[in-house]
């Protein structure tokens, strides 16, 4: 910030914030050696056959956290992480955590383009991959994408690493003594769903993640007695800290990492590990609900489902409780900070119903119009939030930045919200071009542009349609010169081009013209609308 005006107002803030304790005086992997002190020999960590305790995790992240000294790696440094649901991916982020060198938190789902993408920008010292996930051969991509990258210069792999990368194991070493970094700095970078297109990372502090994760897991009623399992992407803010591993991790309770959310795999695991609580976005509670009607495994232990990234339907929401025996909790979050939950012991219509309500007192949340006026009561309006764990900016990204905060440091999220009389929040749609297909972010404009690139193409634009499993699907509306190219040709176009199966358009829609509006902008509303008649809620797309 450059005014002294912003200068005041933040000095303020933070005295505020430290007055009323939100800002803890622990840095990440300090709080595991507390917990550790603790817990000693409790379970931490139970990914398949390997159980490690606190104190086993604490020892390895020790000794990795010397290898990757040894290695050359600093505090500051960006390690890029993009390992699936394991043990080795909490000791990675905890052994960069308390060198204080910053884990990019990837998607094991992400690809060559997207990884690419992210190294430009944050220039990497180190990757860490998986050797194979799910048949794929991450080895292979990372060879490719460092051609490209100087900065790159180890590629670190799980597992067997043949010649051309470093196995995580050989690099453990005798552990040392590390200066590490201080609460205020800053602790990893989350990958924002991203409106343009290009990527935005989200710095979240040491202070600022800790208080995010401790609080929940208080606000949830965790305890040493909570089984927690890891079935979303890790990498992800939801399963890492809200309260996920970290909240699990702060006051004793187990982490069981599933490779997968298939209701197959979590079902066995939640009657093996006698799990307690876990989190899904919407689209997978359909389909852990539909293998329910088959699927009579034991669930008895589960307690908490926790629901968000996307809309919930109510009538989804109604059928959490007879089929799976727990209870539901509904949760609206951003990576970039702001997390509403509802209560454990709100009215069953408020958690049916809303996104509840803000984790922490200071958070500061408005409503408001086009205009940046705040609406009345009970009205709709884009939300904006300054809060003691909201971000103040995104890494290396000052115009965007400019454009997404306003002067006195709220976060503009492009969210369209109400506020019910109750004073819980419900989430109407966004303002931000995005579709949110299965809780994955797609940028329209990520699709448009080189969708645009196809020969058969004269101009495009890309439309989210509701979708009853999805949440959203993809629509490309196109004006096409002589030849209509199908769906099978766009979908073939953009996978040549690196783009992951998720991010292609499920439909293709024809129109002679554009619509415009009053202004002569394209009138995506109007796009939308017509997308929807044509295709409908009916039409399932395949994740
Ligand atoms: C979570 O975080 P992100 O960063 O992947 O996505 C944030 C965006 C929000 O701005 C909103 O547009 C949407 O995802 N969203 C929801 C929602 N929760 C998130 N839209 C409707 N209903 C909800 N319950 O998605 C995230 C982070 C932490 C916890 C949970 C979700």
């Amino acid at each position: 910030m450059d005014n002294g005006r912003c200068e005041s107002w933040q000095a303020e803030q933070e005295q505020r914030y430290e007055h009323e304790g939100y800002r803890l005086p622990h840095t990440l992997g300090g709080l595991l050696r507390e917990w550790t002190d603790r817990f000693g020999d409790a379970p931490a960590l139970i990914d398949g056959a390997l159980r490690l305790s606190y104190a086993d995790m604490d020892r390895k992240v020790d000794r990795l956290a010397a290898g990757f000294v040894r290695l050359g790696l600093r505090a500051g440094d960006r390690v890029l992480v993009q390992l699936p649901n394991s043990a080795a991916f909490a000791i990675c982020t905890f052994a960069l955590f308390r060198l204080g060198a910053w884990p990019i938190m990837a998607m094991p789902a992400h690809r060559e383009k997207d990884i690419a993408a992210l190294c430009s920008l944050a220039e990497p010292a180190a990757y860490v991959i998986p050797r194979r996930f799910l048949g794929f051969d991450y080895l292979s991509m990372a060879k490719t994408i460092q051609k490209g990258q100087p900065s790159l210069k180890h590629i670190l792999v799980d597992g067997e690493a043949g010649s051309s990368g470093l196995p995580l194991e050989q690099i453990e070493e005798s552990p040392r003594d590390l200066l590490g970094p201080n609460p205020s700095d800053t602790a990893l970078l989350l990958l924002s769903g991203g409106t343009t297109g290009a990527p935005k990372l989200i710095p979240r502090t040491h202070s600022d993640y800790a208080y995010n994760a401790i609080a929940s897991a208080q606000l949830c009623g965790l305890s040493s007695e909570s089984v927690y399992l890891a079935a979303l992407p890790v990498g992800h803010n939801f399963p890492l800290a809200c309260p996920g591993i970290l909240g699990t991790l702060s006051v004793g309770g187990r982490v069981v990492m599933a490779k997968t959310p298939s209701s197959e795999e979590s079902f066995a695991l939640i009657g093996q590990e006698g799990v307690t609580m876990t989190a899904l976005v919407p689209p997978l509670v359909s389909l852990w609900l539909e293998a329910r009607k088959w699927d009579h495994s034991d669930l008895s232990s589960l307690r908490l489902l926790q629901v968000g990234g996307s809309r919930l339907a109510p009538e989804l929401a109604r059928q959490i409780t007879p089929a799976l025996g727990c209870r539901l909790q509904q949760v609206f979050g951003m990576a970039e900070g702001l997390l509403c939950y509802t209560r454990l012991d709100d009215p069953q219509e408020v958690i049916l119903n809303t996104q509840g309500r803000p984790l922490c007192p200071a958070d500061e949340v408005r409503l408001v119009d086009a205009h940046g006026l705040s609406v009345a009561s009970g009205e709709t309006g884009e939300l904006q939030v300054r809060g003691p764990y909201t971000i103040r900016g995104y890494y290396r990204a000052p115009e965007h930045n400019k454009r997404t905060f306003t002067v006195d440091g709220f976060y503009q999220s492009g969210d369209l919200v109400r506020q019910t009389a109750d004073g819980n929040y419900v989430v109407e749609g966004r303002v931000k071009e995005q579709i949110n297909r299965a809780g994955e972010k797609i940028a329209a404009a990520e699709i448009e542009r080189p969708l645009a690139e196809h020969p058969g193409i004269e101009s495009c634009v890309v439309v989210p349609v509701p979708d009853e499993r999805l949440g959203e699907r993809t629509c490309a509306v196109i004006i096409s010169r002589d030849r209509t190219p199908t769906l099978q040709d766009l979908q073939y176009h953009l996978a040549g081009q690196g783009m992951p199966r998720y991010k292609q358009p499920d439909q293709v829609l024809e129109v002679p013209a554009w619509p415009l509006t009053t202004v002569g902008k394209v009138d995506k509303q109007r796009l939308i609308a017509l997308a929807r008649t044509a295709f409908g809620e009916a039409a399932p797309a395949s994740i």
